[in-house]
């Protein structure tokens, strides 16, 4: 059994368009959203673009520092029905924006081409990062408020994309966007871990992309690789400075398999068979069961102490390493992230450093061990290391093993402008120290994690047993604890209701649990086998203080198993 394929990234977005039986999956949610269009806006929609959601199984904050992760789609997902703006009287791209959801109230909205004059560019640059903003060059500007999380925010990253990938400035000559109407709903959870944001944002990309004719266009360069890409880059617009693994998930996801999903040196994803079912059966054996602590992160608000702050200091400590280990100064030059190596790229340069027959790009075994290794590196890490080592005073509190900013700009060996520019200029995070080593011990011990797990369900579909999986399951639900621990610990990304969530599934039965996503809040996923799912969520719904007096609908939104779904795909309905 092939257990591991390389996805085509190259392949065409013309297979973007569902067979008629995953369409007809859908069917009856797509005719009443196809329904409600024409009721509010008097015309039919032209495509419906569906985008799922995602539950990563283990590899967490990860996607940044461009180590690999191992997430699968999952069935809730994000349908956008969509149709250009008949007949055509608005300004070119002008968009009237409807969601289902009556909280989410409806939004119109016209892009605006930027003359891109240098000077224009530097002060807008400027504008938006003394407002702690992140800036992203482009033609076209949409207004997303970045302060507040408001539902329209992801329709405009998506079309973002579109409008400056497929109608920049210098290669419109006369063509226009076309001004769109589009109604959005969905059964992805928000700000819980699941990912609704890049469902947003994909379904979102894809319905510009149709209702520009952009997926039909021959010679469009669009393929799968770049869909990804590109959805990567438009969720940044939203204000989180994120990887790529949900979007990659979203739109690669593959019904019964996971993806192992990488990003070094360039995007590649595989599908790797999960040994969640007996060997030479039909029969499940465990399953995934999701349940949302219910306790809401606000991710783009609360970035600069968290997520954002998590992305600094990862790139901190990556350039501590290198300097550590004496890289030469074109390893600054010549990476992924100019002059801001990710750790990654200094695992990479140690390994190449260490294993003389080893060359780029270092292959998945030698990975391992080389990480294995490198975690003795990290030690280097510790604030009472750094200071020492650099002559500064010890803090009074000998608890405190973090670092204050002053101390890494005097280790980075740059110039306190420069590194400024470098590291900070781009992005706004708060913090008295900078926790360097338990964040970085994290992220290897993590990487290793995700390697292990793959191993173990790669083995059990190469050389499938005759019975039971039992002892590969509680396998990878050890690791699975692991993470969580690590994430709680060292990442400090998970919460007290997290804590006790993932506690709580491991005394109910599941073989391992832990939270997925940015944590802070969210969903906790559990690896539970088959035959104690009942009793499992049962004993779930009863325990978390969170459940208590829900009713039996919102219980069920909140618990649920779940298996891996298709990926993301636009319906064409005329
Ligand atoms: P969630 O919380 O599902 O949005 C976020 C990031 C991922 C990854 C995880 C942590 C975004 C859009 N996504 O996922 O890239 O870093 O946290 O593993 O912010
Ligand atoms: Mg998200």
């Amino acid at each position: 059994m092939a257990a591991q394929l390389p996805i085509p990234l190259y392949t065409t977005l013309a297979d973007a368009f569902p067979t008629s039986d995953i369409a007809l999956k859908h069917a009856a949610r797509f005719n009443d959203l196809a329904q409600e269009f024409e009721h509010r806006f008097g015309h039919k929609p032209t495509y419906i673009a569906r985008a799922p959601g995602r539950v990563n199984l283990i590899g967490e904050h990860i996607d940044y520092a461009l180590f690999g992760v191992f997430p699968t789609a999952i069935e809730q997902d994000i349908i956008i029905a969509c149709a250009p703006h008949e007949p055509s009287t608005r300004d070119p791209g002008h968009v009237n924006a409807h969601n289902v959801t009556p909280k989410y109230v409806p939004q119109s909205f016209t892009p605006m081409l930027r003359r891109r004059a240098d000077s224009i560019a530097k002060q807008e640059k400027q504008e938006e990062e003394e407002q702690g903003n992140l800036y992203l060059e482009s033609d076209w500007h949409l207004d997303i408020d970045k302060r507040e999380l408001r539902w329209e925010s992801y329709v405009k990253a998506g079309y973002y994309g579109v409008l400056n990938n497929y109608f920049s400035a210098s290669s419109t000559s006369g063509v226009h966007p076309k001004p769109a109407d589009i109604l959005v709903t969905g059964n992805v959870p928000p700000g819980s871990g699941v990912s609704s944001s890049a469902a947003m944002v994909v379904a979102s990309t894809l319905a510009f992309l149709a209702v520009n004719g952009k997926l039909e266009q021959q010679g469009n360069g669009l393929t799968k690789g770049k869909l990804v890409s590109m959805a990567v880059e438009n969720e940044k617009r939203v204000g989180v400075n994120s990887g790529g693994m949900d979007q990659a998930a979203s739109i690669l996801g593959t019904a019964n398999s996971a993806l192992y999903i990488s990003f070094y040196p360039s995007l590649a994803a595989e599908l790797v068979t999960l040994p969640t079912t007996i060997p030479g059966t039909k029969e499940e054996e465990a399953v995934f069961v999701i349940t949302n602590s219910l306790v809401v992160s606000d991710k783009v608000v609360g970035a600069k102490t968290r997520y954002n702050l998590r992305v600094v200091e990862t790139l901190l400590a990556a350039r501590l390493l290198a300097i550590h280990l004496s890289l030469p100064a074109s390893f600054y030059e010549s990476t992924v992230t100019p002059n801001r190596p990710t750790l990654r790229e200094v695992v990479s340069a140690f390994i190449l450093q260490y294993y003389s027959g080893a060359t780029e790009p270092v292959p998945e075994k030698e990975l391992e061990n080389g990480l294995e290794m490198f975690l003795d590196m990290v030690e280097v890490l510790k604030g009472e290391t750094v200071r020492e080592a650099m002559g500064f005073p010890q803090p009074e509190d000998e608890s405190e093993q973090g670092l204050k900013i002053e101390e890494i700009i005097k280790a980075s060996g740059m110039d306190e402008a420069t590194f400024r520019e470098v590291y900070l200029s781009w992005v706004d995070v708060e913090a008295t120290y900078f926790q360097l080593y338990k964040r970085t011990r994290h992220i290897i011990t993590e990487s290793l994690r995700v390697l292990e797990f793959r191993d173990l369900c790669l083995a059990a579909s190469n050389a499938p047993s005759s019975g039971s999986n039992i002892s590969t399951l509680e396998a990878l639900g050890s690791l699975m604890n692991g993470s969580q621990e690590s994430c709680s610990k060292l990442y400090e990304c998970s919460c007290p209701e997290l804590d006790q969530l993932t506690r709580i599934c491991r005394e109910s039965g599941a073989l391992g649990s832990r939270l997925s996503g940015a944590g802070w809040g969210g969903c906790a996923v559990s690896l539970v086998p088959a035959s104690e799912v009942t009793t499992f969520i049962q004993s779930v719904k009863e325990r978390y203080p969170g459940y208590q007096g829900l009713s039996e609908e919102k219980l069920n939104e909140a618990i649920f198993a779940t298996r891996p779904a298709s990926g993301a795909f636009v319906y064409k309905l005329t």
